[in-house]
């Protein structure tokens, strides 16, 4: 490759890509019709035993912009393995066996961190994100220097339909982009307040949390968070996927990754600002889609099957000791949870409650966010 950012491009974001596509790895692609696509998939009783809420309440008020999330008993992940993804087996399998956790009780904020809030964050402190800061040789040995370039990688739509099975055709690094320019540096975030921060790595990330007050949550306390205290649902509002015909979160319909592809049945093309759906039983906004969030736990992808094995209830789990990815072996990675505005049944169904996604942590592109959680 001669093109100039190719470089960076490989070196420094190729894993980010691996969020939700890494699957082209996993894949053992069978022809499908387009029929075939768009089945429900297969109902995920009985594998599921009931979530036992925490009866637990504060008696004062929740901080500003969070929920109290009770916690408790629940069986967590999925045991959809193949189905979710259009012509693609085997995705989904790092979320499973479903197995019995337990959580503690925490506030969760409401919606995915905002432009707004973000910006709070680096007024008051200086902080500058990773895809504002200009990759170094120290980091990227190999990369000419003209190529050290800052950035981050957007979402680019393909001119027309194409095989899905390179995610190169439609992720481009580009220079300049970072949160304060979503889409490139031409872009602004202006009029864009409510709009969920994105470009922030999983250091980003932390370090706003951090300076909150907050932490990120776990992997587990998120799935809870999701599930809304629902049983095995297959989405945070339920198992139908429009009931009444109705889209319930901000993914992306018609022919990815197309030019002018996105029909935005669902009410937006792109990204939303937060909260534009109804919230989840525990209040909750864009648990799937709009944005992919940041969680704490290191990403392996046996971390589920360990847990299982001792067929106890795993009680507040951390994660992993550290990253395990046999498809990118020496990316360091963290979980990501919840699926995008880029999320489609054509090939990434991550906006399902029990899957995962993953991402190296110093990596960042302009579908990917976080929201935080904070003791009592
Ligand atoms: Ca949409
Ligand atoms: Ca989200």
């Amino acid at each position: 490759m001669k093109n100039k950012t190719f470089w960076i491009f490989v070196l420094l974001l190729s894993s980010i890509i691996s969020i939700a596509y890494s699957y082209t790895r996993f894949s053992d692609k069978e022809e499908k019709t387009v029929a075939e696509c768009h089945e429900t998939p297969s109902a995920l009783e009985p594998e599921f035993k009931p979530t036992v809420e925490n009866k637990f309440k504060p008696t004062v008020k929740a901080p500003e912009g969070m929920v109290w999330i009770p916690g408790g008993e629940f069986s967590m992940g999925t045991n959809i393995e193949d189905e979710s993804l259009c012509n693609i087996k085997g995705l989904t399998k790092d979320a499973s066996p479903i197995h019995r956790v337990y959580v503690d009780g925490y506030y969760m904020d409401e919606t995915e961190v905002t432009n707004e809030e973000f910006e709070k964050f680096v007024k008051a402190t200086g902080y500058v994100t990773i895809a504002e800061q200009k990759p170094t040789k120290e980091e990227f040995p190999t990369a000419r220097l003209e190529d050290l370039i800052a950035g981050s990688a957007v979402f680019t739509p393909t001119s027309s339909a194409i095989n899905l099975s390179d995610f190169l055709q439609w992720w481009r690094y580009k220079p300049g982009a970072d949160w304060r320019h979503p889409e490139g540096p031409e872009s602004t975030i202006t009029g864009k307040e409510k709009y969920p921060v994105v470009h922030v790595a999983y250091e980003d990330a932390a370090a706003y949390a951090k300076w909150a007050g907050k932490r990120l949550p776990t992997e587990a306390e998120w799935e809870f968070a999701a599930r809304g205290g629902k049983t095995g649902n297959l989405y945070a509002w339920g198992n139908d996927l429009k009931p009444k015909g109705k889209f319930q979160t901000n993914i992306y319909q018609g022919n990815f990754p197309i030019k002018d592809g996105d029909t935005g049945e669902d009410g937006f093309k792109g990204i939303a600002p937060t909260a534009q759906y109804a919230p989840n039983a525990y209040g909750l906004y864009d648990m799937a889609g709009n944005v992919w969030e940041w969680v704490n736990d290191w990403y392996s992808v046996d971390y589920y099957k360990s847990l299982a094995e001792s067929s106890k209830t795993v009680r507040n789990p951390q994660g992993p000791s550290t990253y395990y990815d046999p498809s990118d072996p020496t990316d360091i990675k963290r979980v990501h949870r919840g699926g995008s505005f880029l999320c489609t049944d054509q090939y990434c169904t991550r906006y399902m409650v029990g899957t995962r996604g993953k991402g190296e942590i110093r990596s960042a592109a302009n579908h990917i966010g976080f929201r935080c959680v904070k003791e009592l």
